[in-house]
């Protein structure tokens, strides 16, 4: 038998204030470790990319620990279990876990969360990943616990063609609403509006606050009751010059500001809005949502199901694309949900 090689890509060096490069990034070929007792062998499927992985490239203090230099780049997968030494989990089963930029990986199975397919009711693996993942739930929970969106309000999602973006707003456009899209692309403002029926996008690229700020006033002259802010930044700026009363702001991401780590997102300082609009702000991080998992994903099960929910993916093939797919992702190159095909 040839022995089998795990091609994986290695955290190189940390791309403080700067443009994530590909030679962050190390590729390197191991061997497949020989399984410990209560391990399994886990053979990638699919892998998703998404941009809190720039965040654990930086040293930066944040929610979670940095990567190590020469460790392998973290992630989340769905694999196919080709070797077991574990009474839970036998060869050909499908888990989720988060065994990073590789091919194979030895895992504990207790770090593997095993999946019934019929979960999937004929939608792909990949979709664990994406809409029925952490992606996914970002949006559900964002929504439930901060949003709020009820029928006849506005609300503006940005990154809205995004892995999460497409969901928050076909959420909220079935709770009623009218949505306001912010993209960064004509092909992806033609996409929202046409194929998920969100009411309106602007291409947010190349504006100043203050001209997107006016733009969105004509789109939505009596304010924004629910900001899902995936981005910060000219567009964070621009919606708080027009929000309605009592909103309330989403903070789940600030991908403008990535690339300047520890640095703050510097801008016009609108707190004096908040007050005058009586809204509230709050920060999201879907992992304080576990709990509640089951529910999200039955739920979205259902939707998807019954057509209610739509979903487009940006699949790239091979591990090899990693690194290239990841600096497309945090530079808006990705067209719906980021994800790797690493084995077949
Ligand atoms: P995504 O939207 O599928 O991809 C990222 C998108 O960000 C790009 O396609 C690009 O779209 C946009 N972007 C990049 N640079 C930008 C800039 N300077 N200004 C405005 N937009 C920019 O990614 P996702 O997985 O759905 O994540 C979206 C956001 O949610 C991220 O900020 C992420 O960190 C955050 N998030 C937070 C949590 C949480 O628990 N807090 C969980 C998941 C995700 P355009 O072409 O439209 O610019
Ligand atoms: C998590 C909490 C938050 C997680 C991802 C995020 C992978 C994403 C945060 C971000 O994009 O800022 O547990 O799991």
């Amino acid at each position: 038998m040839t022995e089998l090689r795990n091609k994986r890509f290695l955290l190189a060096q940390r791309p403080d204030g700067r443009n994530v490069e590909e030679s962050d990034f190390r590729l390197d070929v191991a061997s497949v470790p020989a399984l410990e007792d209560g391990q399994v062998l886990a053979r990638t499927l699919f892998l998703s990319l998404d941009p809190y992985m720039r965040g654990r490239m930086s040293a930066a203090r944040s929610y979670a620990p940095p990567t190590e230099l020469g460790a392998v780049m973290l992630g989340e997968v769905v694999a196919e279990i080709t070797e077991s030494r574990a009474p839970d989990l036998k060869p050909g089963d499908i888990v989720l876990a988060y065994s990073g930029w590789q091919e194979y990986a030895a895992l504990p199975a207790k770090a593997c969360e095993k999946i019934d397919p019929a979960l999937l009711g004929g939608f792909p693996l990949s979709y664990l990943l994406g809409v029925l993942g952490m992606p996914g739930a970002t949006a559900y929970f964002a929504l439930d616990t901060i949003g709020k969106p009820k029928a006849g309000e506005t609300v503006l999602i940005s990154a809205a063609s995004g892995a999460v973006g497409q969901v928050a707003g076909q959420m909220a456009k079935r709770a009623g609403c009218k949505i306001i899209a912010t993209v960064g692309a004509a092909d992806k403002a033609d996409y929202v509006t046409r194929d998920l029926g969100f009411d309106i996008a602007i291409d947010y690229k190349g504006k100043d606050a203050k001209t997107l700020g006016a733009e969105l006033a004509q789109h939505a002259p009596k304010g924004i009751d629910v900001f899902f802010d995936n981005v910060g930044g000219v567009t964070h700026d621009a919606v708080m010059r027009n929000l309605a009363l009592n909103a309330r702001i989403i903070i789940c991401g600030a991908i403008s500001a990535y690339a300047s780590g520890d640095k703050p997102d510097v801008g016009p300082r609108w707190n004096r809005q908040l007050l005058v609009k009586r809204a509230i702000m709050q920060g999201f991080l879907v992992s304080d949502h576990r709990a509640r998992w089951g529910e999200f994903r039955s739920a979205m099960a259902g939707w998807l199901k019954a057509g209610k929910i739509r979903y487009r993916e940006d699949i790239a093939e091979g591990i090899e694309a990693t690194p290239r797919a990841f600096i497309g992702l945090l530079a808006g190159a990705n067209r719906g949900k980021m994800l790797v095909r690493v084995g077949s």
